[in-house]
């Protein structure tokens, strides 16, 4: 690796590839934690194709990579973490706000100041050993007036590659951070050096991570410190860490929304365009309608983005969006040919799989992806594995890390600096009784409602129990930079500001059950009929029925052509339930009490109030 410096006692930032920043604070705080961290090297990542190769290959030979077969998985690798590093920690991330209250009832709370101390503890020589990779990178197509820069500096190779997926990096982005150009530093460390305090040298591991992980944002400084992982949002930090919760406290102070939500652009038969922003909680199928292929002839489903939204009103006073992000970080297990065919061809090279298993031919394979399993397989632990093993192959939150422009179904202004104007926002979660398949709110603050009651059974995308239901407003809890409560009154603040070009908001939930347990609703390609019942409402085209939860589709109003749905199962799930209403009141009653009343705003308490005198 020519363009490393060789190892040397102290670090040194002469000779990056690109050149020294033109932003002496960048400068300065590179050559700062170099100090702290004191790695062998420091390389700036230019985000080249050579240096893919390299990194790629470096890891191969380490033994944190595989290289998948090329005639079946070209340019494509095998990551397996340490079994103790699988998923984001909750409990591990903090907000570092001076007032606590300014973190709020849902975040976890650390002084910023005391804090600092810990982590510069952490960080002092927590590179010794290790390459310190300085990755600058635009979150939003370079230049755009809704993007923003960030600089991430790791000391690991797998984030440095990963962060080229899913992120514009290197010498395009620096470029662009001038001498008095705002950008957020984001310092990653995986926390193990290769180099004692006496001097003596380890060999490193394939997966290096520390028992002690911390993830912490300085909202006030907009600053992001991640320790001790190098699994997905804990580490790629443009992603969670700054396009969310740092990105969240940037929109209520500038007056935009950095929501985690996907973007889609939709057809229909009659050719005109609509654009919807959804939000739902980690592996509620996210990526699946992202990508959705619909079941119904003349529509057309085209992604933007599969994660995060960023949303300005433009000077034309609509909200216009952008994806920040410049790749797909999806869940492996359950895409596949039957439920993601877009994402199947999206993943057919230049792809990081992490977690996944390992085929006899070099293939992956990962449950879900075909409805017949290999005979033999090496599982994400690197076991034999049969399918009579009794155990998962893939681990349930493995992944596959891919650049968007490789996703058949890209839309041509899903990189267009200036977004694109959203008609309708969604709101979704894993319920299975009580929210029906679709509802309209009746005005913003009625949907800023929806999104600040919305709860959904636990996913395997963070470490804790699978399966509970808990409250997750917006789909952000884990992600809202500041306190919620002041987050839903910036909401309700945001429909005040756009007016009449407030987009519609609806309600779905994809995930109802009936008395066996079974799903009611077909889901994946067959929820492009909810889509269409969305869009015709956005016409005009069609009623919904009005009742206290909101506006619901009439049944025959809902396209189900072709449908194998018993019609009394479908009846149960587009209509209200007084008496499962009564107890959910009951709860969001509850769960708005957590809130400090002073931070609360009032136009919720009303639509709760509302809500259960409308129920009886
Ligand atoms: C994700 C998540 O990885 O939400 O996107 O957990
Ligand atoms: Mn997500």
């Amino acid at each position: 690796m020519s363009l490393l410096e060789s190892p040397t006692a102290e670090p040194s930032v002469a000779a990056p590839s690109s050149g020294h920043s033109h932003n002496t604070a960048l400068n300065d705080w590179v050559q700062n934690i170099a100090e702290l961290t004191r790695p062998d090297r420091i390389y700036w990542v230019d985000g080249s194709v050579g240096e893919w190769d390299r990194l790629t290959k470096e890891m191969v030979a380490q033994g944190t990579l595989i290289r998948l077969n090329p005639e079946w998985r070209p340019n494509s690798f095998l990551a397996r973490s340490d079994p103790d590093d699988v998923a984001r920690v909750e409990d591990r991330t903090f907000i570092c706000s001076t007032d606590p209250d300014d973190a709020g009832p849902t975040n976890n709370w650390r002084d910023p100041s005391i804090m600092r101390l810990e982590l510069s503890e952490l960080f002092a020589a927590s590179m010794r050993g290790r390459t310190m990779y300085v990755i600058p990178f635009s979150m939003g197509p370079l230049g755009g007036d809704i993007s923003q820069l960030g600089v991430q500096i790791t000391d690991s190779a797998y984030v440095a590659t990963s962060m080229a997926l899913m992120t514009r990096t290197g010498d395009a982005a620096l470029e662009l951070i001038g001498p008095h150009t705002p950008w957020v530093p984001a310092l990653h460390s995986v926390g193990a050096p290769l180099v004692d305090e006496d001097g003596t040298r380890r060999d490193d591991v394939a997966w290096p991570h520390s028992e002690t992980k911390y993830i912490c944002h300085f909202p006030e400084t907009r600053e992001i410190w991640s320790f001790g992982s190098g699994y997905g949002g804990n580490a790629l930090l443009g992603k969670k860490c700054f396009a969310l919760r740092i990105a969240s406290v940037m929109a209520r102070d500038e007056g935009w929304l950095a929501e985690h939500m996907l973007i889609i652009k939709v057809t229909s038969p009659e050719n005109r365009v609509f654009h919807l922003a959804a939000a739902f909680p980690s592996a509620c199928g996210k990526t699946n309608l992202a990508m959705l292929a619909p079941s119904i002839p003349g529509w057309k489903v085209e992604t933007i983005g599969d994660d995060i939204a960023w949303m300005r009103p433009g000077t034309d006073g609509r909200l216009r969006a952008i994806n920040p992000e410049r790749g797909f970080f999806g869940v492996a297990p359950g895409t596949g040919e039957s439920t993601n065919p877009t994402a199947t061809e999206t993943i057919w090279g230049n792809t990081i799989f992490t977690n996944v298993a390992l085929r006899d031919d070099g293939d992956v394979w990962w449950e879900g992806l075909t409805s017949t399993p290999p005979a033999h397989a090496t599982d994400w632990r690197g076991n034999d594995w049969t399918p009579a093993s009794g155990t998962v192959a893939a681990h349930p939150n493995s992944r596959f890390t891919v650049a968007a422009e490789q996703c058949p179904s890209i839309a041509s202004e899903w990189d267009d600096p200036e977004g694109v104007v959203i008609d309708a926002i969604l709101f979704g979660g894993r319920r299975p009784s009580t929210v029906p398949l679709v509802s309209e709110a009746r005005s913003w603050p009625h949907g800023v409602f929806m999104g600040a009651t919305m709860a959904s059974e636990t996913t395997a995308a963070a470490t804790g129990q699978v399966g509970q239901l808990r409250h997750d407003p917006f789909a952000m809890l884990p992600f809202a930079g500041y306190n919620m409560a002041d987050y839903f009154a910036h909401w309700i603040k945001m429909g005040e500001r756009l007016g009449e070009n407030a987009p519609a908001v609806f309600s779905v939930n994809w995930f109802r059950k009936d008395a066996d347990g079974g799903f009611v609703w077909p889901g994946f390609s067959e929820n492009a009929r909810v889509i269409e019942w969305i869009v015709r409402r956005l016409e005009g085209a069609v009623t919904a029925r009005r009742t206290p939860i909101g506006g619901l589709p009439l049944a025959h109003e809902l396209n189900t052509e072709g449908l194998d749905i018993d019609p009394q199962a479908l009846a149960g799930i587009i209509d209200v339930e007084p008496d499962a209403w009564r107890r959910e009141c009951a709860s969001v009653a509850d769960y708005f009490g957590t809130f400090d009343p002073r931070r609360f705003p009032v136009a919720l308490t009303r639509e709760l109030e509302r809500l259960t005198r409308d129920l009886g």
